[in-house]
């Protein structure tokens, strides 16, 4: 088990764009893992490997016990609108919200590199297309209106010098999805 720093808003691997995996290995099966760690040591409903200072094309989620890794994702299909409130574990204590697609299907390579389509609706349509904006430089906070963004901005001023180095570190839980009976 290994919780990674999470990078925070102001780190410029935040704003980069990710490069597509060309070939899923075990480095990349172990990131993963990592990301999944992390994920739930932050207790977030999903990871972008730019949060943690990577720069693959790469995120993690488990929404309401659906859990994906998606390598080289992509959103072939969108409809709808909703609004609802988000956060990051890149942004910690900012919330806002932020209109998406109700419904989306997302094509991408699984871990054993198998191309797979996952249709997602309310949270989970959500979490995708959150998870996807982070692989392509995106924030939540791109979306608010001039004056949220302008509160949200003077809210993280005060807090930003807790992330020393723009790294937020991540507490390792001590029970969680991943634990099996009798491990500590
Ligand atoms: O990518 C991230 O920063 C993770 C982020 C994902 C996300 C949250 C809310 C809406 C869409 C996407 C989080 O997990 S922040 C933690 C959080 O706010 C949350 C946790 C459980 C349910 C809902 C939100
Ligand atoms: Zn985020």
């Amino acid at each position: 088990m290994k919780i990674l720093d999470i990078r925070v808003l102001g780190d410029p691997v935040l704003r980069k764009a990710t490069i597509p995996v060309e070939k899923v290995t075990d480095e990349i099966r172990a990131l993963i893992s990592d990301m999944f760690d992390t994920m739930y040591a932050a207790e977030g409903i999903g990871l972008a490997a730019p949060q943690v200072g990577r720069t693959e094309r790469i995120a993690v989620m488990d929404v309401e016990g659906q859990k994906f890794a998606f390598i080289n994702p992509e959103i072939i299909e969108a409809e709808g609108s909703s609004r609802g409130e988000e956060g990051c574990l890149s942004i910690p204590d900012i919330f806002g919200d932020v209109t998406r697609s109700s419904r989306v299907i997302v094509r991408a390579l699984n871990e054993k590199g198998e191309e797979t389509q996952v249709e997602g609706t309310e949270l989970l349509a959500r979490c995708m297309q959150h998870e996807i904006d982070h692989l392509d430089g995106k924030l939540f906070i791109d979306y608010l209106s001039m004056l949220k963004r302008r509160s949200a901005m003077s809210k993280w001023e005060k807090i930003k010098d807790d992330y020393p180095n723009f790294i937020r570190k991540v507490a390792q839980e001590t029970k969680g999805p991943h634990h099996s009976e009798g491990e500590l």
